[in-house]
């Protein structure tokens, strides 16, 4: 198998997370599918990253699907529970955690647009989605050690991909002050190498 992304991805570095968390070797192929000559859109339609290509040329993609396959491929450290309602709050979890980056993500993009064509509300619109996300997260999280039940689950993995994309392109939003519950658990998370190795970079 090879995983298609980029160091700055969250969406990459949630999948480079499960594979390391499941103790499962892939090709790592670097691809920004911002480059004219990126070659994601020739593998995923919807041109995007990542993209896990599996032995026999499938292609799997999103972010979603792809960490939910690596779960099933070996029975250890198993981060997705049973059916039907843990399992549906951890998958709640995750689609909050990618909607923080999705939010994140556009308010980037549209803040990189020419000054003449950037469109501010649009901006306070996505950034005030991250706010009201981040209360939300620490309120579900209050005291506990992870997110769902005792242990490690994808969503811890969600979470702190996306907390850590935020502090990479977002550092003013300062969560850790706001939200000390979330910074105590991406801490811990940071001592895992799956998390410590896969730190959003340029
Ligand atoms: C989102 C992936 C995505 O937007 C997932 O995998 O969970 N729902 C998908 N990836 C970005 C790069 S990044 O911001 O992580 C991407 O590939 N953007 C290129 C484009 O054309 O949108």
């Amino acid at each position: 198998m090879k995983l298609i992304g980029s160091h700055s991805s969250p969406y990459t570095r949630k999948a480079r997370i499960v594979l390391a968390e499941k103790k499962i070797e892939v090709e790592f192929v670097i691809d920004s599918p911002w480059l004219p000559e990126s070659t994601v859109p020739n593998i995923n339609p919807l041109g995007k990253i990542p993209v896990l290509v599996l032995d026999d040329e499938t292609p799997l993609f999103d972010s979603r699907v792809i960490v939910e396959y690596i779960d099933n491929v070996t029975p250890n450290n198993k981060l997705f529970p049973a059916p039907n309602r843990e399992r549906i709050e951890v998958k709640r979890w995750e689609a909050l955690a990618d909607g923080v980056c999705d939010a994140a993500v556009s308010a980037l993009l549209e803040s990189r647009r020419p000054k003449s064509q950037k469109n501010n509300d649009w901006i306070t619109r996505q950034l005030d989605k991250v706010t009201r996300s981040l209360e939300f997260m620490s309120e579900e999280l209050g005291d506990k050690p992870f997110c769902m039940g005792t242990h490690l689950s994808m969503a811890d993995i969600a979470v702190g991909t996306a907390l850590g994309y935020l502090s990479f392109r977002f550092p003013d939003i300062a969560w850790q002050e706001s939200h000390p519950n979330l910074d105590k658990l991406n801490s811990k998370l940071l001592q895992r190498p799956s998390f410590a190795d896969t730190v959003p970079k340029d």
